[in-house]
């Protein structure tokens, strides 16, 4: 059974850092109700959970995605583009090598954030972000391709990850709300979503994907392809640009 890596949210959740959005409220109660329906979503099908030590100080570490790059068996972390974020590091390191991973990892004066990598097949998609830097982007080249994967640049400018912007379903169609994605032509097939918090898919299986319950038309459009389709109450996180492939890592692909 997969194992997906988590970290429970901060009690500070609510001063987590925004780029392209307006502060709004945030309900800490209810943002750990629904990590807890999250977690539980992956655990009813079977997969393992692997939760990181909390690190309540941390406003942004529920976003583990963020922190760590699995490619095979390989952990790569990550250096936070966000100088707010780095202190999350230390304690995903701990939480991999106590689980047996082997780790490499991007160091100063490289930036990248997880969420700005979406592996389709053996290609490594990543976004020039505002949170990943052109050295951070060639030291990540330099680690994964001679395993034997392919990565390839993207700008992005409209949204804060590339994975804020596009997804990828089972079959490899990348899919994302056009009006946030910058290129949809850089990627072989692309299919157009029709709500934003639509864009964010995790794979569970060769037929079944999770996502927001705040994207009901993009959640028939996926079921209409023969997929099924869980979905979860991301809200919280939303209001802080997450989403949920950020809540989680699944170890090995
Ligand atoms: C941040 O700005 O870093 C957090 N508030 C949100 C991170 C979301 N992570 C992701 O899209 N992978």
């Amino acid at each position: 059974m997969p194992r997906l890596l988590v970290r429970r949210p901060s009690p500070l959740l609510a001063d987590g850092e925004l780029t392209h959005l307006d502060r709004v409220p945030v309900d800490a109660d209810l943002a750990l109700t629904q990590w807890n329906a999250y977690v539980d979503a992956f655990r009813r099908l079977g997969w393992d959970i692997v939760q990181i030590a909390p690190a309540d100080g941390q406003p942004d570490g529920v976003f583990v995605e963020d922190a760590v790059v699995m490619c095979g068996e390989l952990a790569v972390l990550c250096r936070a583009g966000a100088a707010s974020r780095r202190g999350e590091a230390e304690t995903v390191r701990a939480g991999l090598v106590a689980s047996g991973i082997e780790t490499a990892e991007i160091v100063a004066p490289g930036t990248l954030d997880g969420g700005d990598v979406l592996k389709v097949g053996r290609t490594v998609y990543v976004g020039a972000s505002s949170r990943s830097n052109a050295a951070g982007i060639a030291q990540l080249r330099e680690i994964v391709e001679p395993r034997g994967w392919e990565v390839r640049e993207i700008p992005v400018a409209k949204v804060l990850h590339l994975k804020s912007g596009v997804t990828a379903l089972p079959d490899g169609t990348v899919v994302g709300f056009e009006p946030l994605v910058d290129d949809p032509a850089l990627f072989p097939v692309f299919a157009a979503v029709p709500e934003e918090h639509g864009t964010a898919v995790v794979v569970l299986d060769e037929r079944t994907v999770l996502m927001s319950a705040d994207a009901p038309l993009t959640a028939a459009s996926h079921r209409d392809r023969g997929l099924e389709v869980v979905t979860v109450e991301v809200s919280e996180f939303e209001k802080l640009e997450g989403c949920v492939t950020c809540l989680s890592v699944r170890l090995r692909d």
